[in-house]
């Protein structure tokens, strides 16, 4: 499975995905073959694993659990190098661009070298972009760091494009998990006007609407968590 190439197909297809983003704190790993029936039904192409914390290290049960009853490809999403297991597909080799926290820039990578190096997992390195979904986010406070306003164009712009010329494979902008402001379409325009890379944009998303909209928009995949915690009927409006 070579997920990256299957990304680039996609967009040049201009075919949009939709990764469900699934949180080992929040899954309940009783629920994930119904969970999964659903996704299954759902427009999804993705799971993605991962949270700002995973407390009881569940990570691995969950990515175990999901990969029985699924063949969508499995990529870790992690908060930190303890998220991280050889179970999944692929990994999101996460740089948090926006923040100054020397820790999400570098330090957590350096802890991951070694440890990645052991797996098999596919890593994509990906420029990781907090934007203002005004509300404070988990990220934000786990990573002690601010996200970029929606106002400061300017500066998304020229962060994606130094992440695209760093060598990033992805660039994500991120509104944050619950965000109750989703990454505009004016910004999606522009940035992916801009980079050469895919697009993924996430956070706040809750309604099919929105999803179109960003994808109209240029975005070339969405995750969506929080819609599907709180309302698994959700999947309804995605299905197939
Ligand atoms: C958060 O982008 C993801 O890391 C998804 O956000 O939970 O708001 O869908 P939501």
């Amino acid at each position: 499975m070579n997920i990256y190439q299957n990304i680039l197909s996609a967009k040049k297809e201009s075919k949009k995905l939709v990764a469900v983003l699934i949180d080992p704190e929040k899954m309940d790993l009783k629920n994930i073959t119904r969970f999964l029936k659903k996704v299954h039904n759902s427009i999804a192409t993705h799971i993605f694993v991962g949270g700002s914390t995973d407390i009881n290290n569940e990570t691995e049960n969950l990515v175990l659990a999901v990969k029985k009853e699924t063949n969508l490809p499995i990529v870790l999403f992690p908060g930190d190098v303890s998220q991280i297991t050889n179970k999944a597909d692929g990994i999101l080799f996460l740089s948090l661009l926006s923040g100054r926290n020397p820790k999400y820039l570098i330090d957590q990578q350096i802890e991951a070298a070694p440890i990645l190096k052991k797996t098999s997992l596919e890593i994509i390195p990906t420029g990781y972009i907090l934007i203002d979904g005004k509300k404070e986010t988990a990220t934000q406070k786990v990573s002690n760091t601010k996200p970029i306003s929606q106002e400061n164009t300017t500066l998304i712009l020229d962060t994606s494009l130094a992440g695209e010329f760093s060598g990033k494979k992805l660039i994500y902008l991120e509104a944050g998990s619950g965000a109750t402001e989703v990454v505009s379409d004016i910004i999606i325009k522009q940035v992916s006007k801009i980079i050469s890379v895919p697009l993924i944009i996430g956070g706040g998303i809750r309604s099919k609407k929105q999803l179109e909209k960003a994808f109209t928009a240029g975005a070339d995949l969405v995750v969506i968590g929080t819609a599907f915690e709180n309302d698994e009927s959700f999947f309804m409006d995605l299905k197939k």
